[in-house]
């Protein structure tokens, strides 16, 4: 057990409680000296808080001794009255009691080290306190609960039952094993190769919806894009002009579009530019109808369709004819809408959703929710390819442990000391 970290668990700012959790070697100490005794653990006692002599607060105290705690260590939670100065006061003397603040996700990173859970559970709930919609909760709550790290242990378990038969053949060749060892642990191998690129072949989907999907709305100047932004978001986030080449910068509204959270940007109209800054407008429009999950191409429907969007045209795009108020030119494919009668907006909003939904919805099963994840199995699918090339014995258990080793970083029961910054570096003060 580490030494005795403190931290604000709830949010800062003036609230009628906070949260202050404590964690590590001494906590009982701690809050019997606090509280005078120490109170029966797992209830919640109420109790004068006093240092010195000095009362601090009337608070609610649960001792909560360890393993069966959070992070496995003795814990506690002292849950104050929410002004600055109380925190302010209780704070001072847990320092003088020897305690310090916690690092941003330090209680989940004792969590992991002393075993209460693996990586993906960890990254699950701050995930889970970042949720911002009810496909991301859920999504984060699958994962915080095991989801990614069941199908893991499954697959772990299959290669490890590989790898021992292959170690069984360097140590026991000559004797009777069976001689097509090799290809039966070969055929067994392409079976797990087959599920894990399987979950790799995703789209995306998951860490999309955790992430946010973009979409970049694109087409000539005038075409309508920024009223259609504007009556999208139900805000005057762009400027709307008669004027050509008014939108000269990216303008973005952050929406949620079928429990996805979705970046909306829209952009300079394509076109010759008729000055430098209207130039880079368009190369930037551009950059962003290239870094999109999503293109909505607008034209007007009472002029020619432009050469500069017809460009951007492929199976992926969602094609929009605005101005349906004053012209039909046919435009294949496309919905109609008028950003200034409200025609078509319905549809082209659920077309949105739907879109949204097949890209980045909630996923029936567990998902890889970060790139470090998909590096992770691609690694162990790449080993579990070259098995069938490794004709030596060595060469072919060398290849199913690297997979192994490889799959472990999902979870972070091996190899782990490199990731462990990166992950909980995401995490608040007090998780
Ligand atoms: N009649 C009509 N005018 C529109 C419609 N949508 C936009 N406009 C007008 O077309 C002009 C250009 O619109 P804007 O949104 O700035 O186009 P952008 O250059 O593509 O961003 C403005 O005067 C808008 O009021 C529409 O559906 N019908
Ligand atoms: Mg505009």
């Amino acid at each position: 057990m580490s030494g005795p970290i403190f931290a604000l668990a709830s949010g800062a700012g003036r609230a009628a409680v906070a949260l202050l959790r404590l964690s590590g070697a001494g906590v009982e100490e701690l809050v019997a000296v606090l509280c005078g005794a120490l109170p029966e653990p797992r209830r919640a006692s109420l109790r004068r808080l006093t240092h010195e002599g000095v009362v601090l607060d009337r608070a609610l105290v649960l001792w909560l001794p360890g393993p069966g705690s959070y992070t496995g260590e003795d814990s506690a939670e002292l849950h104050l009255h929410g002004g600055p100065a109380v925190l302010a006061a209780v704070t001072e003397a847990l320092v003088a009691l020897g305690a310090r603040p916690a690092e941003p996700g330090e209680f989940t990173r004792r969590a992991f080290l002393n075993g209460r859970m693996d990586l993906t559970a960890a990254e699950g709930i701050a995930d889970l306190i970042a949720a911002e919609t009810e496909a991301q909760r859920r999504q984060a709550l699958r994962q915080a609960e095991g989801g990614l790290a069941a199908r893991h242990a499954e697959w772990a378990a299959r290669l490890t039952r590989l790898l021992a038969r292959q170690e069984a053949f360097i140590e026991f060749e000559e004797e009777d094993l069976p001689t097509d060892l090799d290809v039966q642990v070969s055929l067994a191998a392409g079976v797990l190769r087959e599920e894990m690129a399987a979950l790799l072949a995703d789209g995306g989907r998951a860490e999309k919806l955790r992430d946010g999907l973009a979409i970049a709305i694109l087409g000539a100047p005038n075409a309508g894009k920024s009223s259609l932004l504007n009556a999208l978001s139900g805000r005057d986030a762009a400027i709307v002009s008669a004027r050509a080449g008014t939108t000269r910068d990216v303008v973005e509204v952050r929406l949620i579009l079928a429990g996805v959270p979705v970046t909306l940007a829209d952009t300079a109209g394509l076109r010759e530019a008729a000055d430098e800054i209207e130039a880079e407008g368009v190369r930037r429009a551009l950059a962003r109808a290239e870094a999109a999950d999503l293109r909505m191409l607008v034209f007007a429907a009472d002029a020619e369709p432009d050469a500069a969007t017809l460009s951007l045209l492929g199976p992926e795009a969602l094609v929009v004819a605005n101005k349906s108020d004053l012209g039909d030119v046919a435009i294949e494919g496309a919905i109609r809408v008028s950003a200034r009668t409200g025609e078509g907006l319905d549809e082209l909003r659920a077309r949105l959703e739907g879109a949204a939904a097949a890209r980045a919805g909630l996923g029936e099963e567990a998902a890889l929710t970060r790139p470090r994840h998909r590096a992770a199995l691609r690694d162990a699918v790449e080993w579990l390819d070259r098995l069938p090339l490794a004709g030596l014995p060595e060469l072919r258990a060398e290849a199913l442990r690297n997979a192994l080793r490889a799959l472990s970083r999902l979870t972070g029961r091996v190899d782990v000391e490199q990731v462990l910054d990166l992950i909980f570096g995401e995490f608040c003060i007090g998780k």
